[in-house]
């Protein structure tokens, strides 16, 4: 657990981190001299009953809001010191809306320097404390005096602060590590003898000594050689606790704070985002060309806010795109801080909605505060046919990998194999399969259907996706479609020839069955019925053939008579009956002795056929493995019986 503290400078915050804690926080030399804080400060607090806490002691200058937010984030709760002398000051009430952005809803607040001031003056400022509070989530959290200065064991009150913030402390669920690790850098430094080390707090999951990390945005891999927590060494560090990391393989130069430090595959840096933004009262309003300054844990970058609509104005809260100059590694439900340069303040905050939209003009959410199921829908829709990979889902969603299958099943989406689609993209795509097989048959009304390759790229376009796949599957199994040898059909389609393509079936097969064992080629059938039919049909427009027949139709028809069983194909161009097919295989095999070869020129007797329909007869036996080659002369094959 994290406690971090917030306030106006002056007001005793690093004082009390000392009495409470034993550790002077503020050890810079500069610091020193001049009396304030000026870097982070880290320092672990027992609390009875909660454990160790890990205690980031703030700067409160105005200067260096930067780094107190820096500090503020991932904390789990708040000591606010504020000055019983001075009461709330401007910084005060900065630090309470940035907690408040920030997300830290639990916390104590110290009313300092007790010893300066009487009893009378100390309730008053209790009371405007209270009213400073009210409103915000800290509205009911404990307001205890304290002295760092005076009494005895540490100062006036601080038991009572300790008793305070340990009742806090146990109010607060303990972050669970079963979830994808992530620890923002604060500090970085190189120890003689050991090489980089990193501290920072882990905002989820956990790291283990031995684990591959990536920095981001860089994308540098380094190995943890060690790991400390609160200066001793562990074996690992989970969610809400703070982390000293030696890194191997990595230069300190390439670790500076505000990376993250990652192991999932999923965590990408991004330079634009949704998210759900507030402005403060006093805020000035923000159009989609005005800079600010985005802080997100230890990292800050300039950004503009894109608002459907145009500007974000003071008081509101609206869904936004958030286009950045530098890229920071986000999840949805981070919290970040707004701030302007000039003047320099705090101005508003927001929750990130998407770290991730396919590209810098996606539109903000339809409203904020959406739920995660609601955003998954979005995306997915956003997605169309392309599908949004299932492992990008615990980032993007800001939801742990437990919790995916939960927000999957409550949102309009499909699963199919690892990408998530959106229901109406899963329909449409049923619809395309559809719409190509119905197409198929309507311009080859003779043909038994389509290949399932060319459904497969009719339906799916450039790029066939699982999605045409499913769909394919889903329509074999409810029967809407047959798939069979390869081919795709409607449900019991079947080829219908027309009265004038009957008309020419039929004389098509007559003409092969009276060619006997040398029947007409394909040319020669689609030539005589072609010119045939222009003859017949020559006096008038509408007579004879008809519509359709042609060319190809003489070849279809071929192929439906095949189908049907009526004719073989013996060679490319050239089909014979079926019945004359049979009668040449029982010439050979009542003439043929078992075993012993014949040459072509015995064959073309037994046959009965002129050389040039011999060798593709021939050839086509062997296909049919009733006879086999030697050379240049044939076997019969027995029948396996
Ligand atoms: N009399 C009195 N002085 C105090 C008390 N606590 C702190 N001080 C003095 O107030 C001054 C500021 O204290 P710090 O603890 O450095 O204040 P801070 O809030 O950490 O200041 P920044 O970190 O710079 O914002 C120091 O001179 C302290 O000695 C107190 O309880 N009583
Ligand atoms: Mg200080």
């Amino acid at each position: 657990m994290i406690l971090g503290t917030a306030g106006h400078i002056d007001h005793g915050k690093t004082a009390l981190v000392k009495a409470l804690t034993g550790v002077d926080t503020d050890r810079l030399p500069e610091e020193r001299r001049r009396g304030i804080t000026i870097e982070l400060g880290f320092a672990p607090l027992m609390l009875e009953g909660v454990g160790t806490v890990g205690v980031v002691d703030v700067p409160g200058h105005e200067a260096f809001v930067r780094t107190m937010v820096a500090g503020a984030a991932g904390i789990d709760m708040a000591l606010v010191v504020i000055a019983a002398d001075e009461g709330v000051m401007p910084q005060t009430r900065e630090h309470l809306a940035i907690l408040e952005f920030l997300g830290v809803r639990r916390g104590v607040v110290a009313l300092s320097k007790r010893d300066l001031v009487d009893a009378e003056w100390l309730e008053l400022v209790r009371e405007d404390v209270r009213g400073s509070l009210a409103g915000t989530a800290l509205a009911a959290a404990p307001i205890v005096a304290v002295s760092a200065a005076t009494g005895r064991g540490g100062g006036e009150g601080i038991d009572d602060l300790r008793d305070a913030l340990a009742k806090v402390a146990a109010t607060i669920p303990g972050r669970c590590s079963d979830d994808l690790f992530r620890l923002q850098v604060d500090r970085a430094f190189t120890v003689a003898g050991a090489g980089t080390v990193v501290t920072g707090t882990v905002w989820s999951g956990e790291v283990r000594r031995d684990a591959v990390v990536r920095v981001l945005p860089s994308d540098v891999t380094a190995r943890v050689r060690g790991l400390q927590s609160h200066g001793s060494t562990v074996e690992a560090v989970a969610a809400g606790s703070r982390a000293a990391i030696n890194l191997g393989g990595i230069e300190r130069g390439d670790t500076p704070r505000g990376v993250t430090l990652v192991a999932d595959a999923a965590w990408a840096p991004s330079t634009v985002l949704r998210a759900d933004v507030t402005l403060m009262r006093n805020a000035p309003t923000l159009s989609s060309r005005t800079r600010v300054r985005l802080h997100h844990g230890t990292s800050d970058t300039a950004a503009r806010l894109v608002a459907i609509g145009g500007s974000v104005a003071a008081e509101s809260t609206r869904p936004v795109r958030v286009i950045l100059d530098d890229p920071l590694t986000m999840r949805a439900g981070d919290r970040f801080v707004l701030r302007t340069a000039q003047p320099v303040a705090t101005i508003g905050g927001g929750v990130v909605s998407d770290p991730a939209p396919p590209s810098r003009r996606a539109r903000p959410w339809p409203a904020a505060g959406l739920s995660a199921p609601d955003r998954l829908s979005l995306i997915a829709l956003e997605a169309g046919r392309r599908g949004v990979p299932r492992g990008s889902l615990s980032v993007r969603l800001g939801v742990a990998p437990r919790e995916i299958d939960a927000v999957v099943a409550s949102a309009a989406v499909e699963v199919l194999g690892d990408r998530v689609f959106d229901r109406g993209a899963a329909a449409q795509a049923r619809d395309r399969v559809l719409e190509a097989v119905d197409a198929y048959h309507a311009e080859h009304p003779l043909e038994e259907g389509a290949s399932i390759q060319s459904v497969r790229t009719g339906a799916g376009g450039v790029s066939p996706s699982a999605l045409v796949e499913d769909a394919l599957k889903r329509l074999v199994a409810d029967q809407t479609l047959d798939v069979d040898m390869g081919l795709v059909r409607r449900h019991a389609w079947a080829p219908r020839p027309s009265p004038a393509q009957q008309q020419l079936l039929t004389a098509l097969e007559h003409a092969v069955q009276a060619g006997g064992r040398e029947p007409p080629s394909v040319s020669e059938l689609t030539r005589a019925h072609i010119n045939g039919s222009r003859r017949e049909g020559g006096g008038g427009g509408g007579g004879g053939g008809g519509e359709g027949e042609g060319e190809g139709d003489v070849a279809s028809l071929l192929r439906l008579s095949e189908r049907r069983g009526r004719i073989v194909r013996v060679e490319s161009d050239r089909y014979y009956s079926t019945q004359t097919v049979a009668e040449l295989e029982s010439a050979l095999r009542v003439a043929m002795k078992p075993g012993q070869p014949y040459a072509p020129s015995e064959l073309r007797d037994i046959l009965a056929v002129s050389r040039k329909y011999l060798i593709p007869l021939l050839e086509f036996f062997d296909r049919q493995g009733v006879t086999e080659r030697r050379g240049d002369a044939r076997v019969f094959m027995h029948d396996e019986a």
